[in-house]
């Protein structure tokens, strides 16, 4: 049966990453594929407003970098803070670093610096144009987190106008990622990927979603969550400035959340 066609909670079961089972577990039982994107730079209202929107998401994402901190405890007590959130909510966090250099590098990125990426998040992101020992470096610093489930997702077509990804490009990323299953939950792409093999699953995500078509001025192109998930197969649809500058962030969450969710499931049921 194709992947499209069978239900989040089925996957929960099968999928060959943990925290790959444990996303899909949350999505069945929140009934929600839904990634919050929070995209503020003041800690305290960033927090504050995860706390809100935690009950409507599955996955909440963060740029790490682009937050305001005045000196190093206040990263950790940010991530502390995230931490409590995410278990009290049930939802899993996403870093969305997009690293894209060597091995070697990447590991002290991960790891290190002043953010500390591997100790807080459930899931980041890596371009494939290094080649795989991107995956192998991450792989290596995520198994040094032996009690905690780590995840990465690849890469593969961006939301953006005349972004070089898709077509060839997200092949060739989906045969790089395939030898490293127990750690590649999936990839970022504007629709369903090649569809995976006998115990294969690929959790697709998609960036650049509003309730309408359009763009940003910037490049950024949007699609509906019924385009993305209903008509090409993605699985999680990503959105920042559709909820998080609405003058109700939490109605129009749940919007976004019930527009997700009924295209989910009119794709399992056609
Ligand atoms: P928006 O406000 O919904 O446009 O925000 C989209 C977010 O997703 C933002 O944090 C981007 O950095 C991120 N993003 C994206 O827009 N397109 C991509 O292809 C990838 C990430 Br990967």
């Amino acid at each position: 049966m194709s992947q499209t066609k069978k239900s989040y909670s089925e996957r929960s079961k099968t999928h060959p990453a943990a925290i790959g089972r444990r996303l899909l577990a949350i999505m069945a039982a929140k009934q929600s594929n839904l990634c919050i994107s929070v995209d503020l730079t003041s800690p305290s209202q960033i927090l504050a407003l995860i706390d809100e929107l935690g009950p409507k998401v599955c996955l909440v994402k963060t740029h790490i970098d682009i937050i305001t901190f005045t000196t190093p405890d206040s990263i950790t007590a940010f991530t502390t803070s995230l931490q409590s959130l995410a278990t009290h909510h049930n939802f899993l966090i996403f870093e969305d670093r997009k690293f894209a250099d060597i091995g070697s590098t990447v590991q002290h990125q991960y790891r290190g610096g002043i953010y500390r990426i591997a100790s807080w998040a459930h899931i980041t992101n890596a371009h494939a144009i290094p080649g795989e020992g991107i995956i192998q470096g991450l792989r290596a610093v995520a198994h040094e987190h032996p009690d905690v489930d780590r995840g990465l997702l690849m890469l593969g077509e961006m939301s953006s106008k005349g972004s070089l990804g898709g077509g060839e490009y997200l092949a060739k990323t989906v045969a790089m990622a395939r030898g490293y299953a127990d750690f590649v939950v999936g990839f970022i792409a504007q629709g369903a990927v090649e569809r995976a093999g006998e115990g294969e699953d690929f959790v697709v995500m998609t960036p650049g979603v509003k309730l309408e078509r359009g763009g940003d001025g910037l490049g950024q192109q949007y699609n509906t969550p019924d385009d993305v998930v209903g008509e090409r197969g993605s699985d999680v649809i990503i959105v920042g400035r559709g909820i998080i500058k609405a003058q109700d962030p939490v109605e129009e969450a749940e919007k976004y959340r019930r527009a997700g969710w009924e295209a989910y499931e009119r794709r399992l049921a056609n």
